[in-house]
């Protein structure tokens, strides 16, 4: 953890610049009855899991550049989160991935997450990857294969992660499969969906009562032609043949490039399956940008539909998850800006003149809609996120302030890396 008497004196140096700007953004806001102390409230609410696997220097299949001082183990992945959250103060939990992340004594890490105020989020199992000692290969697929001992293996990965989960307090489990094609003809689409589905439902079956199970679709990679939960129709398929705890999460990233997110958010929230997401960005055919850096309006757009489904009333508690890459940056520094992005769009979103809207909406005047929505999309409410910050112990400025505590050097120094070559797989 960094020095708390550091972030005061950072806070110290700035706060009385936000003061005046939230007093400011207060009166502007109460001209349209918006109190600016609920927003503050609202914005300290939030709150988003990091992904362990998002502390390390990401790559590509070409290489990989890794920075100073990666966490070389779970336990430096814990304390790497706790600095995000203890500076950003809107990333309280961790979502591990399993078996990359499993601990030799589960108690050990809750202990040592709770001792840095940190709590487990959703557990991911991993079916994509084969791990030494492994009897069955997932080459051709996992919960889906065609080998019946490869779908057991699976099943049995994602039970034991469960188990494990249980133990570290979570209570969800988030399955996302590499299986798929990459060639026409290779798989029949409907025999490898029944035995996804005959899988998954086995899983299911050892889902204590108060988890649940979001299933992740992706339209390609690892496989190239087809996918087989490729979109968020077979991923409610799925969700609605496997039970009622069974949910769709959505990762940004996992969709062609100009779908209609949004749209796909409000169909899932109303049939009642919206059960998580995968915040990133992409631009291309990447996955796994930072939040908010390509498109923050379609961020904003996304959490509009939240907001909306919050305000209706229904029961709706989703897994908000980053999951990003982070290939030139420091990820401790990507996630903390990251974070605050998304809590940007949810608070932005939160500003939306509703019965405004509603009643554009019901005119039919398309122009007045649209700019209801930017009103609150143009609004700059960084005073907002600042004093929620402050308000909870954070930093003002959360990347300034890691940069100026020296928490990356020293990891270099405390953790010295093996020297060996990064190679793509090209
Ligand atoms: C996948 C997907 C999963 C993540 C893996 C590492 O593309 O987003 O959520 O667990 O990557
Ligand atoms: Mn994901
Ligand atoms: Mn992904």
């Amino acid at each position: 953890m960094i020095d708390q008497q550091l972030v005061q004196e950072h806070n110290e140096r700035l706060v009385t610049g936000v003061e005046d700007d939230f007093a400011a953004l207060s009166v502007k806001l109460a001209r349209v009855g918006v109190d600016a102390d609920a927003m503050v409230a609202r914005a300290k609410g939030f709150a988003v899991a990091l992904p362990s696997w998002g502390l390390g220097t990401g790559g590509t299949r070409f290489a990989r550049f890794p920075g100073p001082g990666e966490p070389r183990n779970i336990f430096e992945k814990v304390s790497d989160c706790a600095v995000v959250h203890q500076l950003g103060a809107a990333t309280p939990t961790i979502s591990l991935h399993i078996p990359w992340d499993t601990p030799s004594d589960p108690s050990e890490l809750l202990g040592f997450a709770t001792e840095r105020d940190m709590a487990f989020d959703a557990m991911n199992s991993n079916t994509f990857q084969d791990q030494l000692d492994q009897p069955h290969s997932y080459k051709y697929g996992s919960l889906s294969s065609a080998d019946k001992g490869a779908r057991e293996q699976a099943i049995a990965h994602n039970i034991e992660v469960i188990e494990l989960g249980q133990k570290l307090g979570s209570s969800a489990l988030t399955v996302w499969v590499g299986d798929g094609s990459n060639f026409p003809g290779q798989q029949d689409f409907t025999r490898t969906f029944e035995r996804y589905l005959e899988s998954t439902k086995s899983v299911y079956q050892a889902l204590p009562d108060d988890w649940k199970m979001l299933l992740e679709h992706k339209i390609f990679e690892p496989a190239f032609y087809s996918t087989v939960i490729q979109d968020w129709g077979s991923s409610y398929l799925a969700a609605t043949e496997i039970g009622q705890r069974c949910a769709c999460l959505v990762d940004l990233g996992h969709h062609a490039p100009n779908v209609n997110i949004e749209m796909i958010v409000a169909r899932l929230a109303q049939f009642g399956k919206l059960g998580g997401f995968h915040f990133n960005d992409s631009k291309y055919g990447d996955d796994d940008l930072d939040s908010g850096s390509i498109n923050p309006y379609q961020l904003f757009l996304v959490f509009n539909e939240l907001v909306n489904l919050e305000m209706s009333g229904r029961p709706f508690s989703p897994f908000y998850m980053l999951d990003q890459s982070h290939n030139v940056t420091d990820p401790i520094e990507s996630l903390i800006y990251s974070a605050a992005e998304v809590q940007r769009a949810f608070v932005k979103a939160s500003l939306i003149d509703r019965e405004a809207l509603a009643a554009f909406q019901d005119d039919n005047d398309p122009m007045m809609a649209q700019a209801t929505l930017k009103a609150a999309y143009n609004l700059d409410v960084e005073p907002i996120l600042q004093m929620a910050r402050y308000q909870s112990g954070g930093a003002i400025d959360p990347v300034i302030a890691y940069r100026a505590s020296g928490y990356r050097a020293q990891c270099g120094i405390d953790r010295p890396a093996a020297k060996t070559l990064s190679s793509g797989i090209v």
